[in-house]
């Protein structure tokens, strides 16, 4: 797959990967070619493209950017990050088992039980952090391994080279979502996944405007099988939706930067805050996976902190209602700051599943406004729980 500056830096891939200046008029930005279909002089005599659910020269810039940013030979994108998942199950035939971790994107569960279940395609849940639990779990028949790292909502990290070196000589592919990390924060595929996946809605896209998902490896033996599905099935993202992205992943490398800082700050913040239980955050040196994640998020942590607070529902809830820079919405990785409460909103199809999340965490989506900002807005939301803890304090001292 050609590159136009394959060994230049990650900041300038970003910007210039796919991204020739338009041959036809020398149009700095890649074109949006709203077009459904292409003349052909002769019949199968054509420039390249047929018909724009097979291939859109807009969308091409974008996979040509995207099989760069990760370091792989190929990308496919798609119309949504779920609709990027379903084409890759399309891999499986019944009688197959999928080994999904046990803390993964509500939506991502929902597709592996509820609809791809429907077509005799096992599955089972476990702690990807544990390796010899994913060593136990791995069965004759199971082709897929699906890891998130860091994990929606709880921030888990799974050791990407280990659970690669427990799949060796099984016959399983492994799959990382790295939607929360980026490729400016870690690349699955140096580390021997084989697919990466991407909500490209998120970091990639950056300004929550577009909704996406791609597909990245190495084996161009699959690209085609995937290729051929992403056509066949054809939940294909349209020429706007592509530049959006695009114009999205030219500022990456800053934006990451930003969103790690303050995420961090956020985190230190909300340790000492008593209105909170534990906080989760891969950049802290307290986090279980820590030391796995210094070691292959070499860009850094990103901008993802939950944490638990005292009071349960109640207080998780007026937390989320009292913000008023984080606003209230699911999705995350755009510029401004978001909170939410997992269990109640991105994860409510686990419940009753025993892989559900707590009622007292809330999750942020740390934006890169000024941190200032942001540590005074969470400080106000927290007194708004501590409030009546005080108050009672007070009257039995009173
Ligand atoms: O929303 P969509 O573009 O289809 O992407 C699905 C998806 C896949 N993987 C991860 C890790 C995700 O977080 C998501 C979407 N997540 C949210 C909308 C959310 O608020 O967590």
């Amino acid at each position: 797959m050609p590159h136009d500056e394959p060994d230049a830096h990650f900041e300038t891939r970003a910007i210039h990967v796919g991204q020739a200046a338009d041959s036809a008029t020398g149009a700095v930005i890649t074109p949006i070619y709203q077009t459904s279909t292409y003349v052909q002089e002769a019949v199968g005599v054509h420039k390249g493209y047929e018909y724009s659910r097979t291939d859109n020269p807009t969308r091409t810039a974008l996979q040509t950017a995207l099989a760069s940013l990760e370091e792989g030979a190929w990308a496919l994108s798609y119309a949504s990050g779920l609709a990027a998942s379903q084409n890759l199950t399309y891999l499986l035939c019944p009688g197959d088992h999928v080994l999904l971790s046990d803390d993964a994107y509500g939506g991502t569960y929902r597709l592996i039980a509820k609809v791809v279940a429907n077509y005799g395609i096992g599955f089972s849940l476990v702690d990807m952090t544990d390796l010899d639990a994913v060593r136990a779990a791995l069965r004759p028949e199971t082709r897929l391994v699906w890891a998130e790292t860091p994990t929606n909502p709880y921030l888990k990290i799974v050791d990407i080279a280990g659970v690669a070196s427990v799949l060796q000589g099984h016959g399983a592919r492994m799959v990382v979502d790295n939607t929360f990390a980026s490729p400016y924060c870690q690349h699955p595929l140096a580390l021997g996944a084989d697919f990466v996946l991407h909500s490209t809605t998120k970091y990639l896209g950056g300004h929550s405007d577009v909704v996406g998902g791609a597909l990245i490896g190495n084996d161009e033996s699959v690209y085609e099988t995937l290729k051929f599905h992403q056509n066949a099935a054809g939940a294909v993202p349209g020429p706007m939706d592509c530049w959006l992205t695009l114009r999205g992943i030219k500022t990456l490398a800053v934006r990451m930067e930003r969103h790690s800082a303050n995420a961090q700050a956020v985190a230190e913040f909300l340790l000492s805050n008593p209105a909170v239980e534990r906080v989760f955050y891969p950049g802290l040196e307290s986090h279980a996976g820590h030391e796995v994640a210094a070691r292959q998020m070499p860009g850094g942590y990103s901008g993802m902190v939950s944490f638990t607070v005292k009071g349960g529902y109640e207080a998780a809830a007026r937390i989320v209602s009292s913000t008023r820079l984080f606003q209230l919405a699911e999705s995350l990785g755009g510029v401004e700051s978001l909170i939410e409460h997992p269990g109640k909103m991105t994860h409510a199809s686990v419940a009753g599943t025993g892989a559900e999340v707590e009622d007292s965490l809330v999750r942020l989506s740390v934006g890169i406004e000024h941190i200032d900002d942001l540590l005074a807005d969470l400080e106000q939301a927290l007194a708004a729980v501590q409030a009546p803890a005080l108050a009672g304090r007070a009257s039995r001292h009173g």
